[in-house]
């Protein structure tokens, strides 16, 4: 590993900035309250921080709508304000990565608002611009260009009455898409890109970057229930993005001074592809943030339509990864982030086994080749949100989808059951810092409501408890600092058909990790030799000793063994 690799042995924090400290009572969080809470992350040891965007924007998408990339939205603080938090940053030994949303810009942005003035503007090729449909009146039904659904719901063509056209977004019609095939874009991307790296930020997230190669022949998609058709064959890894991601690479981070992290954010990559994406030698992106694990409860009908979760398939998944991007490529490691319901809601229990089932799921994260990211509140376990009602909600997503539901008169509790299990408002609430009327996150009242339990579930009742979620992930951090085996150990997966048990070793040079951890609710017994290693770290004490071969785990146990 060189140094230009420095990432392999880091861990990221993804900061979600409206809901993660606010620091003047208005209710949303910001660059101060950040500043406020470096202790939090430091004491956590993590070495990078994320930010979600937190760039002008008319919040229509809670910051991914922007419409200035070289400034600060006053409702999160001032450029002056972001300096500072970078110098903070940097004075404790820490990086900070920005969300790059590139994919869109808002409807705000003086790019859109030149693009949309006339058909022969100079920026009018900068987005997607059509007529209707041939044989269609514009505004007619059915006369959007392509049948394709918004990811948000809807068709992704809204007509613009200025010139009659219709223009292009895969989410929200205040979202709308950049025109990759322009180079002007591209160069105008780069050059906002160089800007923050000048001004010293330490790389990028980019939002989903994958989609920005579209397939300029528009064809049609297969329909779906919706009546609309499925247009994502046709701009996920389009023909042109590997390009793409090679010359933003040469226009933006090659040649310079300093240490960067670059991951894509990319729905449907298949590890193939991101095997293309990361091999070092083709110089486009360092990781990527793939998405089968987290759609394995997804139903036909999409998520919203959630199905039971097998562990089988989590298993197969995670470890299919760790395979597959073993050698060339690298991994990034996830459970859950503001898009996604809350990892131990999820894919743990909540209930009865809310601390060991949050335990060991990050025992098995953290403990697999790649760099994990914590999102912010999953270091103290924070939960899924029983929103009572539609007036709880604030996600575009989650609320387009019910208002879709109840205009089509089916079911509104069946919506909101949905909702409650997979919206991305459970992830959105604000983090629990002590047991106080707000939790600690305003002097005000919060943008959307603070979950209920943070009177038991909150950081300040954790730092002290050595059993906490928090001191867990204390632990495995400090595994990866101290360990090289845990970042750059090849991995091999242990009793691959157990139903429950996810069982793998890690090796390098000598010294093998064994780590198994129990992902059901109820006892397991597995055949597991342990005989010629040392137990270095679990989630329940005291552990029942193994004997002859044989491993008894208690519901949610996860162990780390090291060779003696
Ligand atoms: O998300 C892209 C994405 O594909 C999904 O996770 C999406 O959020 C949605 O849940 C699909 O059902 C990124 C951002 O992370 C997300 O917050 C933004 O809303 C989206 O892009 C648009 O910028
Ligand atoms: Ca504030």
């Amino acid at each position: 590993t060189t140094d230009a690799q420095w990432w392999k042995s880091a861990v990221v924090y993804q900061i979600y900035p409206r809901s993660f400290a606010d620091s003047n009572g208005d209710g949303i969080g910001d660059l101060p309250g950040i500043r406020s809470r470096l202790d939090h992350l430091q004491r956590l040891g993590i070495d990078v921080i994320w930010l979600s965007p937190i760039y002008r924007s008319p919040h229509a998408d809670n910051g991914y709508d922007i419409s200035d990339y070289q400034d600060i939205d006053p409702v999160f603080g001032t450029l002056a304000d972001f300096d500072g938090l970078l110098a903070d940053v940097h004075q404790r030994g820490m990086k900070l990565v920005m969300d790059l949303v590139v994919n869109h810009t808002s409807d705000e942005h003086p790019w859109f608002r030149e693009s949309r003035s006339s058909s022969d503007n100079p920026k009018r090729d900068w987005y997607w611009w059509r007529p209707a449909r041939d044989g269609f009146e514009p505004g007619d039904p059915g006369a959007e260009p392509t049948n394709w659904e918004s990811f948000f719901s809807g068709p992704t063509w809204t007509l613009d009455p200025i010139t009659g056209e219709y223009y292009l977004h895969l989410f929200d019609p205040k979202q709308p898409d950049l025109n990759w095939e322009n180079p002007e874009v591209r160069h105008a991307v780069y050059a906002m890109m160089r800007w923050w790296l000048d001004r010293g930020v330490d790389g990028f997230r980019m939002d989903v970057i994958n989609l920005i190669s579209k397939d300029t022949t528009l064809p049609d998609g297969a329909p779906g229930a919706s009546g609309l058709g499925n247009g994502f064959p046709h701009y996920a890894n389009g023909p042109r993005i590997h390009e793409f991601m090679q010359e933003m690479h040469r226009e933006v981070f090659a040649g310079r001074d300093g240490q960067y992290l670059t991951v894509g954010e990319m729905p449907g990559v298949t590890w193939q592809d991101a095997v293309l994406f990361t091999d070092p030698a083709r110089h486009e992106l360092d990781m990527v943030f793939q998405f089968e694990h987290v759609n394995l409860d997804h139903g036909p009908g999409g998520k919203f339509d959630p199905r039971p979760l097998r562990v089988s398939d989590l298993k197969a998944s995670l470890g299919r990864w760790q395979r597959e991007l073993g050698t060339a490529g690298w991994n990034s490691l996830y459970l859950g982030n503001h898009d996604q319901p809350r990892s131990v809601s999820r894919f743990g229990d909540d209930g009865a086994h809310w601390r060991e089932s949050a335990t060991a799921l990050a025992t098995v994260l953290h403990m697999h080749r790649g760099t994990p990211y914590v999102y912010q509140g999953e270091e103290i376990g924070m939960t899924n949100v029983p929103f009572a009602t539609a007036e709880d909600l604030r996600d575009i997503e989650s609320l387009n989808h019910y208002r879709k539901t109840v205009a089509t008169g089916q079911d509104p509790e069946r919506a909101m059951a949905a909702i409650r299990h997979i919206g991305r408002d459970n992830a959105r609430t604000p983090v629990q810092w002590d047991d106080g009327p707000q939790a600690g996150f305003t002097t005000g009242t919060a943008w959307i409501g603070v979950n209920p339990n943070h009177t038991w579930l909150n950081a300040a009742g954790q730092y002290d408890d050595p059993e906490s979620v928090f001191c867990h992930y204390q632990r495995l951090i400090e595994l990866r600092r101290t360990l090289p085996v845990v970042a750059h150990g090849d991995f091999q997966m242990l009793l691959a058909d157990h139903p429950a048990v996810y069982a793998y070793q890690r090796q390098r040079e000598g010294t093998t990790l064994l780590v198994v951890a129990n992902l059901a609710s109820e006892q397991a017994d597995v055949a597991l030799d342990v005989e010629h290693y040392d137990l270095l770290l679990s989630n329940i004490e005291p552990y029942t000793p193994s004997t002859n071969g044989q491993l008894v785990l208690t519901p949610w146990e996860a162990r780390i063994y090291i060779t003696t």
